[in-house]
């Protein structure tokens, strides 16, 4: 920091200057003012670029007040904090949202008009920053906007990716990635302070040494250092005039870097080094529930959270504060495994930096940091080997096998003689390699563990840390996710809005259990009549963007059946594949006629992870099913398969909006909640699921008639697991199964070529892992109840009416409020 800015006196210098004047005079003054004075340009010679830039920095002129504001009300104040710690926040596009909370949608679109500029062309300037992979990026994204919007004092805390989640492109039906520029046409929503940077260290060794009063202490005396370059986002709550703040770490080379350059001579490598310390926030990892076990990737760990903790520390505490009260200031919510390094990092500063002994050290860090598991996966585990941690963060690792050492203790007394256990307890693991179990430690460490839905959050106490809820069965709870309603109900689906709330009136939005209220008219055949007219809607407005975005043609009048989420094998978009080739194949085979269809699109969205081999190659077949599926005139256009690339949130929120029938097909257990599910609820589809995740509350919600339940549950799952599951006698006993399979294993989608689909077909018939056959004939024989249902389109219309009346619980709003009581502990600051 440069110390003080100011010592001026003048009122002026204290309190922020006021805002534009929230009318369209005042908004055409300041758009202007933007366009000349930001971006160099007269309104005539400017590009729709140009328009956009200005017009998003318009906006933030509306918010500045508000965020300077909630700043200073917030220091002032000096209530706890809450600091969200995560490596991803998949935000989609920023403009709509800041108009929104700032209530300038409709000025704007008249303001920009008398300009003769149409708002939605700016809309599609925006690159969305996509600094998440799916659903936990997401969430933290739904999480904040919920935080701010409730008026509770939060700070996000990230990275700011240089290229976020790579832009899915196909090739042959190939997925081919290209780099995500999302910052090429310039950042009009980020405050970067390089003015305050903050230094974070690498590598080295450690030091024992005595203090003035003779005590042994130690010292990390690292090799090598970037700088932490902060990157704030305004975070508006809706009209209610707090503006959080989202700070995104970029890395630096610090001034030692170019000093080497200048004395070195060796100017290409002096440049080198550059780019390594640069690398740091260079690229968002593109995996998704899988950990990736790369040096650089705890190197981005380390890099944020160590800055996020010295920012807070150091910057938005006092001058002096006595760090024994840090946790009546601040929790931070550990968002999955990724900043977990932080609990080492608080000890370190507490004991090396200020001198506190390890038990006071202690007593502080564990009442400063919750944990949220999101999976159940054994393979989605992070473990870091201790030799790579030890050698990036040797200071770290001591810490850590202190900790251990003292948990194991506790461990000992409470069970004696049980060696076992302690073994089982260990966050160190022994195989396949030395490394530290970064969920144990993190469970350790946290006043509260959460896993993302009710059964999720039993699975978690029961199979994956069990021996730790039997320890402490108090500090485990659920907080069911849930999604933000502003984005993912108002902003996507104007019509929707509009029609609620003319029917329920003003409120719902930051309320959404006042949904309920739409219950009655679910019966009444006028409001039916307006609600499918929305959904009929909503379908063209897909269609038009398809089109254009994709050159994807969707037919009229077809049920809208879409899966969209990170292509996985445990949520079996391979399932669904099966079910079109199975009509696919009844119909060519002459077992049904085309007019036994119910006439169907079925909607993609899906990136699978650049190294993930299988999932790659399910895209690939998705694709050449598609390819000659869309091309059959047997199926006389009553069943096609659009697979859009680069399923993103722009694409999710004209989509959802659209969709008919909602696929969360994943096996029991597996998903740990979903929210994609809840966002189709919300919309008006009705889903088609296994009893897994959050569709086990959204289908008690709903009622059982109004949901497509189907398949194995989560017992039913483990018994075949114990008893050996066999998928090929599935095969053998199912001949729809049989030659639903065969006609892929024949190379009929694949121009003949029959070994093209070897890996996926044969992983089914000899592994499946993730007993997609098991689930086949219940799969399809529920897709026929939905056939069923749709063909009385009141009566579907009925249910997708109750879907949207009975979901307001999943609105992230509550899950904000269950985080404050069960976990946090603060409340709002009103
Ligand atoms: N999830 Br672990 C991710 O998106 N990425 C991950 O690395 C891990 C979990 C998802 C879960 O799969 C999904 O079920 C959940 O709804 C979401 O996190 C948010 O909790």
């Amino acid at each position: 920091r440069l110390g003080p800015a100011s010592t001026a006196t003048h009122p002026l210098a204290t309190a922020p200057v006021g805002s534009p004047s929230h009318n369209v005079d005042g908004f055409v003054r300041e758009f202007l003012h933007e366009l000349n004075t930001n971006q160099g340009v007269t309104l005539s010679a400017s590009s729709l670029n140009d328009q956009y830039l200005a017009l998003a920095s318009t906006v933030k002129n509306y918010l500045m007040a508000r965020w300077l504001e909630t700043g200073l009300k917030t220091r002032a104040a000096k209530v706890k904090t809450v600091g969200y710690l995560s490596a991803e926040y998949l935000l989609g596009r920023q403009l709509d949202n800041a108009l929104l909370a700032s209530d300038l949608a409709d000025i704007a679109e008249k303001g920009l008009e008398l300009c003769g500029i149409d708002l939605a062309d700016l809309r599609v300037q925006e690159v969305e920053p996509g600094l998440g992979n799916g659903g936990l990026g997401r969430l933290a994204a739904c999480f904040i906007d919920s935080l701010a919007t409730m008026d509770v004092p939060s700070i996000g805390y990230g990275i700011r990716y240089e290229y976020g989640i790579f832009r899915q492109t196909f090739v042959d039906g190939r997925q081919v990635e290209q780099p995500d520029t999302w910052l090429a046409l310039g950042a009009p929503w980020e405050f970067p302070h390089p003015e305050s940077a903050v230094q974070v260290h690498f590598g080295g060794h450690t030091e024992r040494y005595a203090d003035d009063g003779g005590q042994e202490r130690t010292r990390w005396v690292p090799s090598w250092n970037v700088l932490a370059v902060p990157y704030n986002y305004m975070v508006p709550g809706y009209l209610n005039g707090r503006v959080n703040t989202l700070r995104l770490w970029s890395a630096q080379a610090t001034k030692a870097f170019d000093l080497q350059i200048f004395n070195s001579g060796d100017y290409a490598q002096a440049v080198r080094a550059q780019t390594f310390a640069e690398n740091i926030s260079k690229v968002l990892y593109p995996e998704d529930s899988t950990p990736q076990g790369k040096e650089l990737r705890l190197q981005q760990q380390y890099f944020f959270v160590a800055a996020s903790l010295r920012d807070f520390i150091d910057h938005e505490l006092e001058p002096g504060f006595d760090l024994h009260r840090l946790p009546e200031r601040i929790t931070f919510q550990l968002n999955d495994t990724h900043p977990v390094i932080a609990v080492p990092e608080l000890m370190r500063i507490l004991i090396d930096e200020h001198g506190f002994d390890w038990d006071e050290a202690w007593e502080v860090t564990r009442q400063c940091f919750d944990y949220t598991c999101h999976t159940l996966l054994p393979e989605a585990l992070e473990v870091w080997p201790t030799e790579l941690l030890g050698r990036l963060l040797p200071r770290h690792l001591e810490i850590i096998f202190q900790i251990n050492d003292q948990f194991l203790s506790l461990v000992r007394q409470t069970y004696p003689g049980d060696e076992m256990l302690a073994r089982r307890m260990s966050m160190i693991s022994e195989h396949p390699e030395r490394g530290v179990r970064m969920a144990f430690l993190a469970t350790v460490a946290a006043s509260r563990v959460n896993g993302v839905a009710e059964l999720h959050s039993q699975l978690l106490r029961d199979k994956v840390l069990p021996d730790f809820s039997s320890l402490w069965p108090e500090k485990f709870t659920n907080v069911t996710n849930g999604v933000t309603p502003r984005r993912f109900v108002r902003l996507s689906n104007p019509l929707l809005s509009e029609l609620i709330t003319d029917t329920i009136g003003a409120g719902w939005l930051t309320d959404l259990e006042r949904l309920k209220e739409l219950e009655p008219y679910a019966d009444d055949p006028q409001f039916r009549e307006r609600f499918a007219a929305v959904k009929a809607a909503n379908k063209h407005r897909l269609t038009d963007l398809l089109r254009a975005r994709d050159g994807i043609d969707l037919p009229d009048g077809h049920l809208l059946d879409v899966m969209v989420k990170r292509l996985h094998e445990y949520k079996r978009q391979s399932l669904k594949l099966l079910h079109i080739v199975s009509l696919y194949e009844q119909v060519i085979s002459g077992k049904i006629s085309a007019a036994d269809l119910t006439p169907r699109t079925v909607v993609f969205g899906a990136k699978a992870a650049p190294g993930y081999r299988m999932a790659k190659d399910t895209i690939h077949l998705i694709n050449k099913v598609a390819a000659k599926v869309n091309a059959a005139p047997e199926l006389e256009e009553r069943l096609k398969i659009a697979f859009p690339a680069n399923y993103n949130v722009t694409l999710a929120e004209t989509l959802i909006p659209a969709a008919d029938l909602s696929e969360q097909i994943s096996l029991a257990g597996m998903e740990a909640s979903g929210t994609g599910n809840m966002k189709f609820a919300l919309n008006g589809a009705l889903t088609i699921g296994t009893d897994d995740g959050a569709n086990v509350e959204i289908r008690r919600l709903v009622g059982d008639k109004h949901f497509f339940l189907f398949g194995m549950d989560e017992p039913a799952v483990s018994a075949l697991g114990a008893k050996g599951y066999n998928p090929g006698s599935c095969y053998e006993a199912n001949p729809q199964l049989k030659a639903t399979l065969d006609l892929i294993l024949s190379g009929h989608f694949s121009d003949g070529d029959r070994h093209l689909f070897d890996s996926v077909v044969y992983n089914l018939l000899n592994q499946d892992r993730f007993m997609a056959l098991a689930d086949f004939q219940a799969y399809v024989d529920t897709q026929a109840k939905v056939e069923e249902r749709y063909a009385d389109q009141e009566a579907w219309t009925r249910s997708t009416i109750l879907n949207v009346a009975r979901t307001g619980y999943f609105s992230s709003d509550r899950s904000m409020r269950d985080y404050l009581q069960r976990i946090w502990h603060t409340s709002p600051m009103l």
